[in-house]
């Protein structure tokens, strides 16, 4: 294998037998950065592992589970009343603290960079809209790691104003710092409903190295750059990250921002944290070939941030003037399956599409929210169309529970984040047996 002859001496221990890369466009090699093929995205509610997306700043590290450990260290001005110090947990102290599971989309922000690039030049890996996959994570809760390290399990001070942040820190090298590091705001984590973990498990098995073996951060509803992998050590502080990932990048600068001037802005804008309003085309894909004159099911994903349920799927065709609602699938964590927010019932939807997913009706009355209840993982839609026109585009749109839905148009940034725009798919056409239809 090619791989193996790397001339970067860093590069020579990649796990290659863990990547099917028939399932991804390989975006980079060193480091290793591949996104799933999207076809392929929409055919399981839980993404397949081998179909995961996976992105790295590095080489991938290779630690033994028993060599493995990390510190949690607290910082004294952080939290006045814990008892302070650093300790060290092995894989073995996170095996007896209770266990968890979340089913979670994990979303790089620089996912649908490409649509950015398209304006203007951007600085990071081009991706597609490959980058965003729904797993079942497991392992121990990070509250739950922090209590045992004596930060308060009751963690709420209305009149502490100081920022509390929980900094993650990786083994292994990065491009841009001493290491690859982030934080999350100390709040987030504490409050049980966020399950964020410290994940050493994904799809029920242990976490392949390209994932993070054998431990990373699951922090569901923020962006992919916060779920640090291999983790190193974990830091209450009483600042964020000052990490290049945190301080440099994965921020939305403003428009006159660029790659000369970028200096002056990266102090003045905030980190990313959670995930906007995405969706995706999934089905029909940019190589895929639809005939004209047959009923075509179109498929793809849409997802939000913050624990933000997807209300609603949006699909037009003739690009924006009206919408008709697709038809959406959730599977939720009890294991039981909903389905809602169809007009063309007449569709027959995924029985006829090798989904996993189920399209048992068991249809939730969705006008009745259960506030409480969050939502981490994505969704997947389809719509129906009888008869695929000789002009035929198809653009899609999700709204989420805050109100939220995709901007028409793709705003650029010089980092290339979080574009969300409304998705357009203007699908290669043939002409079926028997059309008068002209592929010109
Ligand atoms: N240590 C480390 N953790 C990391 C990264 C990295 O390069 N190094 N990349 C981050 C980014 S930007 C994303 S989107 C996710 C990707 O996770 P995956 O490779 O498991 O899909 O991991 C995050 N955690
Ligand atoms: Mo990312």
């Amino acid at each position: 294998m090619p791989e193996i002859e790397s001339k970067n001496s860093n590069y020579r221990d990649e796990p290659w037998s863990d990547r099917n890369l028939s399932n991804y466009y390989v975006r980079a090699k060193e480091p290793f950065n591949a996104e799933a093929k999207l076809d392929g995205l929409v055919e399981h509610f839980i993404t397949p592992t081998e179909r995961h997306f996976r992105r790295n700043h590095g080489p991938i590290p290779n630690i033994s589970e028993s060599d493995w450990s990390m510190t949690v260290e607290i910082n004294t001005i952080a939290l006045p009343s814990a008892r302070c110090g650093t300790q060290t947990v092995t894989f073995r102290d996170l095996s007896r603290l209770r266990q968890f599971e979340v089913v979670a989309v994990l979303e790089c922000a620089g996912n649908r960079r490409d649509g950015l690039k398209a304006i203007k030049p951007v600085n990071g890996v081009i991706w597609g809209p490959g980058t965003a996959s729904n797993s079942q994570w497991g392992g121990c809760r990070l509250r739950d790691v922090l209590v045992a390290a004596g930060v308060p399990a009751d963690l709420c001070d209305p009149f502490y104003e100081t920022q509390r942040h929980v900094e993650f820190a990786a083994y292994g090298e990065a491009s841009d710092d001493i290491h690859y590091a982030s934080s999350i705001p100390l709040d987030w984590v504490m409050n049980p409903l966020n399950m964020v973990l410290v994940a050493t498990e994904m799809n029920g098995q242990r976490l392949l190295r390209d994932h993070g073996f054998p431990a990373r951060i699951v922090a569901p509803g923020i962006i992919g750059a916060r779920w640090v992998k291999w983790l190193k050590y974990i830091r209450v502080q009483d600042h964020e990250s000052s990490c290049f990932y945190q301080q440099r990048d994965y921020k939305i600068l403003p428009p006159m921002a660029n790659g000369s001037n970028c200096e002056d802005f990266w102090s003045r804008f905030p980190a990313l944290m959670e995930l906007n309003i995405q969706s995706v085309i999934c089905r029909p894909t940019p190589s895929e070939k639809v005939r004209v004159n047959k009923p075509y099911l179109a498929r793809g994903y849409a997802l939000s941030g913050g624990g933000r349920a997807v209300d609603r799927v949006e699909v037009s065709l003739d690009d924006g003037a009206t919408w008709d609602l697709a038809r959406v699938y959730c599977i939720t964590a009890k294991g039981g399956s909903t389905s809602s927010s169809s007009t063309n019932s007449s569709s027959s939807s995924s029985s006829s599409t090798n989904s996993s997913t189920s399209d048992d009706d068991i249809s939730s009355d969705s006008s009745q929210r259960n506030w409480a209840a969050r939502q981490w993982s994505w969704v997947l839609w389809s719509y129906q169309i009888e008869s695929v026109p000789p002009n035929f585009t198809i653009t899609c749109r999700a709204w989420d529970s805050g109100g939220n839905t995709q901007p028409s148009a793709a705003v650029w940034n010089y980092r290339g984040v979080m574009n969300n725009a409304v998705f357009h798919m203007k699908p290669q056409l043939v002409a079926s047996k028997g059309s008068q239809f002209d592929t010109k």
